[in-house]
């Protein structure tokens, strides 16, 4: 009877989620424990819970983004003071988010549909984070330099 659950049943359910809780509390507490680990052997730029989510190609940082209906990662880590490119991939992308603003850069960009393009950014302050939004403001990310 699939309807109506015994009290047998609904408590093989509780001990279910329990069990269910305590093995997502166990990984959560392993995960952070090899985050801490990994992060003392960092370099020592990187902040608490801070790691930079940038590649490096040709001696340039490359701050990856994706432009589709929103900007993806909404957030991204990069280093401070270093030449940067943000390289933005859309793929058949025809919202406002082709339409790239970073105001305090004073970028427009009208991005194609399809396509790869990349954007300058100059050596930031650390600390700093550099917001885009699409042209109409619905669409945001950060960049923050560490
Ligand atoms: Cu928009």
């Amino acid at each position: 009877m699939p309807m109506n659950p015994t009290s047998q049943n609904s408590q093989t359910k509780i001990v279910n989620m329990v069990f269910t809780l305590l093995l997502i509390a166990g990984l959560a507490f392993l995960i952070n424990l090899t985050n801490t680990n990994s992060s003392l052997i960092a370099d020592d730029t990187s902040t608490k819970n801070e790691r930079l989510t940038t590649e490096i190609e040709d001696g340039k940082q490359i701050v990856k983004l994706t432009a589709k209906v929103g900007y993806s990662p909404t957030k991204s880590i990069a280093k401070a003071n270093t030449p940067s490119i943000l390289r933005v991939t859309t793929m058949g992308t025809f919202d406002c988010s082709t339409s790239l603003t970073i105001p305090s850069l004073r970028v427009l960009r009208n991005l194609p549909p399809t396509g790869t393009t990349d954007i300058e950014i100059p050596p930031q302050e650390a600390g700093s984070i550099l917001r885009g939004t699409c042209s109409m403001g619905m669409y945001n990310f950060s960049i923050k330099f560490i």
